[in-house]
């Protein structure tokens, strides 16, 4: 059976970013496929997963790139499936070019845009977790153990230790 999440990105060096949205999939219980798709180094692999991926099962992708990041978008023209697009920190500009690559797509064609590097990535894990959640009760019930549990950590006075 497919895993109904795909975790792509344009290159080996967006891993150490992505790998803490198949981190916060591994916590929940859902399973993933990450894989390396760039839309400017094989633009053809990328057209055949984009609209093959429902085809495939994928219920969910999560798309990072850094830079020029055009990945999550040419995804999102190429599927209907919902896209969530990780902005990776880029090395020139930090991210900013990789946020804005992202985030100003034209109406109807729509890709969710979530933070730059780690914190974009885990987010995007979780919002695929509870978009698959609306259809699965047990995943619901651990999602909202997960939120507990980090609710739970958060000391009522700060600390020296
Ligand atoms: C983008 O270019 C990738 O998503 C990556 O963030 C960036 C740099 O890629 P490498 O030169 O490290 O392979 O396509």
């Amino acid at each position: 059976m497919t895993a109904p999440v795909a975790i792509v990105m344009g290159s080996q060096s967006d891993w150490p970013t992505m790998k803490y949205a198949a981190t916060v999939l591994d916590d929940l219980g859902v399973a993933h496929d990450a894989r390396i798709v760039s839309a400017h180094r094989t633009p053809e692999r990328m057209y055949d997963f984009a609209q093959n991926a429902a085809d495939e099962g994928f219920k969910v992708i999560i798309a990072g790139a850094g830079g020029a990041a055009h990945l999550p978008g040419m995804i999102s023209a190429l599927t209907h499936l919902p896209v969530l697009g990780v902005p990776v920190q880029s090395k020139a500009l930090s991210g900013l070019d990789s946020l804005l690559s992202i985030v100003q797509m034209p109406a109807g064609v729509p890709t969710g845009t979530l933070a730059i590097g780690e914190a974009g990535a885990t987010n995007a894990g979780l919002f695929a977790a509870s978009i698959l959640a609306t259809n699965d009760a047990a995943l619901t019930e651990r999602l909202k153990a997960w939120r507990a549990a980090r609710r739970d950590a958060v000391a009522e006075k700060p600390s020296d230790v």
